[in-house]
């Protein structure tokens, strides 16, 4: 096979939607997934990619987007967010599983069933999104922050495990980024939503989508461990400079 294949999940919205057309650009055929497939066939026409359903909370589902992809060089763990701010005293328990399932074991599910054909690539790369929050705690975030520690584990874990296979690892950890995230955080609330992001200069999703380009066009000896991107405007996952 000649073109080099990326897999993108959580391609419907910000970050993910813009990786995909990122990598698109640098010459990938890119399938991606995620649960509103409307909006990926719009972007999978844009870029000449493949758009796949994907719920990555759910084994057949994962186990059927695995199967519709023939070979893989590069994935892209990014489906992913938060729900609530809540402190621990106050834990919503299916804020929790959300947050779990869908950044920790979506993650691994997804991993696991791509693994073989990134090996099989000869030349394999996996990006996952993870966070600030995987470094730090925040008050009334440990359901998320928990998870994203979690989440970057595995990732690191795999970066030990895989020593001698031919595939890179790359855990990129973004501060605040303007996308939908909040906006799924607060149940929809746009208002809530818009106030995180009020007066910074934020990330947006294209400036993370374009450090994920450049750790696929490392050449394959180059292993770009970790990546910490925050705005200037950040110093640290709760503290911002606002205007
Ligand atoms: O958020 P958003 P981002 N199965 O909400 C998908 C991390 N991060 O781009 O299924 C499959 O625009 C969802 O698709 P859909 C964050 O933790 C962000 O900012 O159609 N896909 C959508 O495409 C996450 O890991 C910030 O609803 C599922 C995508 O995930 C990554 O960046 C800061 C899914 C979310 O897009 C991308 O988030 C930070 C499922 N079950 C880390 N559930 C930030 N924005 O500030 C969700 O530190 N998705």
């Amino acid at each position: 096979m000649s073109t080099r294949t990326a897999v993108v999940t959580g391609a419907s919205s910000g970050i993910g939607e813009a990786t995909a057309r990122e990598l698109a650009k640098q010459g990938y055929h890119v399938y991606i997934g995620a649960r509103r497939v409307d909006r990926l066939e719009r972007l999978a026409a844009e870029i000449g990619g493949t758009a796949l359903p994907l719920d990555v909370t759910d084994d057949a589902s994962v186990e059927a987007f695995a199967a519709a992809i023939e070979h893989a060089n590069v994935l892209v763990n990014n489906a992913g967010g938060a729900k609530g701010l809540a402190p621990v005293a106050q834990a919503d328990l299916d804020d929790w599983r959300w947050m779990w399932e869908t950044n920790v074991l979506g993650t691994l599910r997804v991993t696991k069933a791509l693994l073989p054909k990134l090996i099989a690539s000869g030349d394999g790369l996996i990006v996952t999104i993870t966070s600030v929050a995987a470094f730090e705690a925040y008050e009334n975030g440990s359901g998320y922050t928990s998870a994203k520690h979690a989440q970057a584990v595995l990732h690191r874990t795999l970066r030990t495990e895989l020593l001698g296979q031919p595939v890179r690892l790359t855990e990129i950890a973004p501060g605040a980024v303007e996308t939908e995230f909040s906006l799924v955080r607060f149940g929809g609330d746009a208002e809530r939503a818009a106030k995180v992001y009020e007066g910074i200069d934020n990330l947006v999703a294209d400036d993370i989508a374009e450090i994920v380009g450049f750790v696929a066009s490392r050449p394959p000896h180059v292993n770009l461990d970790q990546i910490i991107v925050k705005p200037r405007d950040q110093a640290a996952a709760g503290r911002f400079h606002r205007r």
